[in-house]
C-alpha cells in the first residue's frame, strides 16, 4: 500500500517541527538573556566540539524565507517553540521585542495558511531561574504559568494550538539527575522533583490559558486546543519468557513512560514506580490538589517517538555491546553509552545513570539498522506504541506525533543535492506504521517530521543533521534534501485523496 492509500482522516495535519533553541541563534540580541542552554554549551566538554546555540542556522534573521520555504514544502502545520529567556528574561519583565519576533513569526505563518503549533517549554529555561533552583524549585513551575500568560496575551488572539511541554523527561531526568542536558546535574532527587514541577508547571499553564481563552470568549468550538507533548518508546523485555528481563522493562517503562503519562491522564503516579524510586522522595514532593491541576483535561497528547528500548534484567557481556562509537548523549541508547562509557570529551563530573532506582538494567543490541544517533530503527515499534496506548489509557485525548525523524551523516552530491535515502525512507516507513495504527482504530490526527532544518542537537552540537532541510552552517544556505522533496510529494498526494 502506498502511503497516500492509507485512511488518512479529513484535516490530517502535516506538518515539521522545530525548537527555539535549535535554530533561533540570536542568543542575545533585542533582549534575549541567557537560558540554561546558552549557559550549559559554555561548561568545557558539555556539548560536542564546545558548539553553542549562539547563532544555531539564525532563523531569528532568516524567519520569513524559512516560512517561504515551508510554504513551498505544503506544510499544513509549523511546531515551534517560544524562547521564555527571550520573553521574560531574567523572569523580571515582559520583553516586548522578544514577543514581536513570534508576534511576526505567526503572521507569516498565518499569511502562508500555515497552522502555528506553539510549545512553550521546549527545554531553554531563564539561566537566571535555574540560578534559584530551576525545576528543583517548586516556584519555577508558577514562574512558567506567568510566562505562559505572556505569550498568550501576545500571541492568543491568533494562536489556536498550544503545547505546555516538550518531553519533559528530557528536562528531568536527563537534565537534573544524568546531566547530559542543561543545566547538568547529577542526583537523582533533583531529577524526580524537575520531574514533579514540570507537571504542575503543566497544569498550572492549562488552568490558567483555560481562563485567559474563556476571559476572550475562546469557548465551545472556538476554544483553544492544549495539550503537552512526551517522548515515549515501548520497554521490550530482551526475553520476553524470562521474568528478569520482563520486571526489567516494566521499571523503565514506569519510568520513562509512565511516570509523565499517568499523572496527566490519570491524575496518579503509578503505584509501581513510587514503589521503584521511594528512596529518592517523589511522592513527599506532591501536595494536596497537585494531581487534580496535572490531570486537568487536555485536548490533545503529542507523542514524539524515535525508537524502542530493548531491555534487559541482565548485565551484558561487554560494554561495547552497547557502546557505539561517539555516543554520549541524547536519547537512551546514548545516555546508557555515557554512563558505561567514558565520553567523547572526559569531564571531572562524576557520571550518574538517569534509571533512578533501576540502575541495573542493560539495553542489549538487536539486529536492527541505526541511525547515526544509535538509534534502532523499527517502524513497527510506533505502530504498537499507538495500539498500546489506545488500548491502555481509554480516556486519552485524541494524539498527534509532535516529532519523529532520523539524523544520518549527509553528503552534499556534486550536484549540489542531498540524495539522503536513509533518511527518505525512515521517514516513509514511520509514516507508514502512522497509517496502519490509524487503520487499527487509534485516533491519531497529524505527523510533525523533526526537524524542518539541521540544527543545533542539545549536547551533540552541530554534529548531528536531522533537517529534511540541510543548512550549510557557514553560508546559512538552505537546501531541500531528497527527504524533504519526497515529504513535499507524500502531503500533495494526501492532500488531494483527502479533501478533494
Ligand atoms: C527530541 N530518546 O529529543 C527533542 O524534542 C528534539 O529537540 C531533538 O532534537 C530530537 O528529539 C532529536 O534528538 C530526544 O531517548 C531525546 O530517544 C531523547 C530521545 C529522543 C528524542
Amino acid at each position: 500500500m502506498t502511503l497516500a492509500e492509507h485512511p488518512w482522516p479529513a484535516g490530517f495535519i502535516w506538518g515539521s517541527a522545530t525548537a527555539a533553541a535549535q535554530i533561533e541563534g540570536a542568543a542575545h540580541e533585542e533582549g534575549k538573556e541567557d537560558s540554561i542552554w546558552d549557559h550549559f554549551a559554555r561548561i568545557p566538554g558539555a556539548v560536542a566540539n564546545g558548539d553553542t546555540p549562539e547563532v544555531a542556522v539564525d532563523h531569528y534573521h532568516h524567519m520569513p524565507a524559512d516560512v517561504a520555504l515551508m510554504k513551498e514544502l505544503g506544510l499544513g502545520s509549523y511546531r515551534f517553540s517560544t524562547s521564555w529567556a527571550r520573553v521574560k528574561p531574567g523572569d523580571r519583565f515582559v520583553n516586548q521585542k522578544g514577543l514581536a519576533f513570534y508576534s511576526r513569526l505567526v503572521d507569516e505563518l498565518l499569511g502562508a495558511d500555515i497552522l502555528p503549533w506553539l510549545t512553550l517549554y521546549h527545554w531553554d529555561l531563564p539561566q537566571a531561574l535555574e540560578e534559584r533552583g530551576g525545576w528543583t524549585n517548586r516556584d519555577t513551575a508558577y514562574r512558567f504559568a506567568d510566562y505562559a500568560e505572556a505569550v498568550y496575551e501576545a500571541l492568543g488572539d491568533r494562536v489556536t494550538h498550544w503545547t505546555t511541554f516538550n518531553e519533559p523527561l528530557c528536562s528531568s531526568l536527563i537534565a537534573y539527575t544524568s546531566g547530559e542536558h542543561a543545566p547538568g546535574l547529577r542526583d537523582p532527587r533533583a531529577g524526580l522533583a524537575a520531574a514533579h514541577h514540570q507537571h504542575l508547571g503543566h497544569g498550572l499553564a492549562v488552568e490558567r490559558l483555560r481562563d485567559l481563552g474563556a476571559a476572550r470568549g475562546k469557548t465551545g468550538a472556538s476554544a483553544d486546543q492544549l495539550g503537552i507533548t512526551l517522548n515515549l518508546t515501548t520497554a521490550v523485555p530482551n526475553d520476553p519468557t524470562d521474568p528478569v528481563d520482563v520486571e526489567a522493562a516494566r521499571r523503565i517503562d514506569a519510568l520513562w513512560n509512565r511516570m509523565y503519562l499517568e499523572p496527566i491522564v490519570l491524575g496518579a503516579y503509578p503505584a509501581d514506580l513510587l514503589q521503584d524510586v521511594r528512596e529518592y522522595g517523589l511522592a513527599e514532593l506532591v501536595q494536596p490538589g497537585d494531581l487534580d491541576l496535572v490531570s486537568l483535561p487536555i485536548d490533545f497528547l503529542g507523542v514524539n517517538h524515535y525508537h524502542d528500548d530493548n531491555v534487559s534484567g541482565h548485565p551484558l557481556l561487554a560494554a561495547s555491546d552497547h557502546t557505539r562509537a561517539g555516543d554520549h548523549t541524547g536519547g537512551t541508547a546514548a545516555v546508557i553509552a555515557a554512563v558505561t562509557a567514558e565520553p567523547a570529551e572526559p569531564t571531572s563530573r562524576p557520571k550518574r545513570s538517569p534509571f533512578v532506582g533501576s540502575e541495573y538494567v542493560t539495553f542489549p543490541p538487536r539486529e536492527l539498522t541505526h541511525t547515526a544517533m544509535g538509534w534502532e530503527v523499527n517502524p513497527v515499534g510506533l505502530q504498537q506504541l499507538l495500539v498500546r496506548l489506545a488500548a491502555e489509557y481509554p480516556g486519552l485525548p485524541p494524539l498527534y506525533i509532535t516529532e519523529n525523524g532520523a539524523a544520518y551523516d549527509d553528503e552534499v552530491s556534486a550536484d549540489g543535492l542531498i540524495h539522503d535515502g536513509e533518511r527518505t525512507e525512515y521517514i516513509r516507513s514511520h509514516i507508514d506504521a502512522v497509517g496502519r495504527a490509524i487503520a487499527d482504530g487509534v485516533d491519531v490526527r497529524g505527523y510533525f517530521v523533526w526537524s524542518l532544518l539541521d540544527n543545533f542537537e542539545w549536547a551533540w552540537g552541530y554534529d548531528k543533521r536531522f533537517g529534511i532541510v540541510r543548512v550549510d552552517y557557514k553560508t546559512q544556505v538552505r537546501t531541500v534534501k531528497d527527504s524533504g522533496l519526497a515529504y513535499a510529494r507524500l502531503i500533495e498526494a494526501v492532500r488531494d485523496r483527502a479533501y478533494t
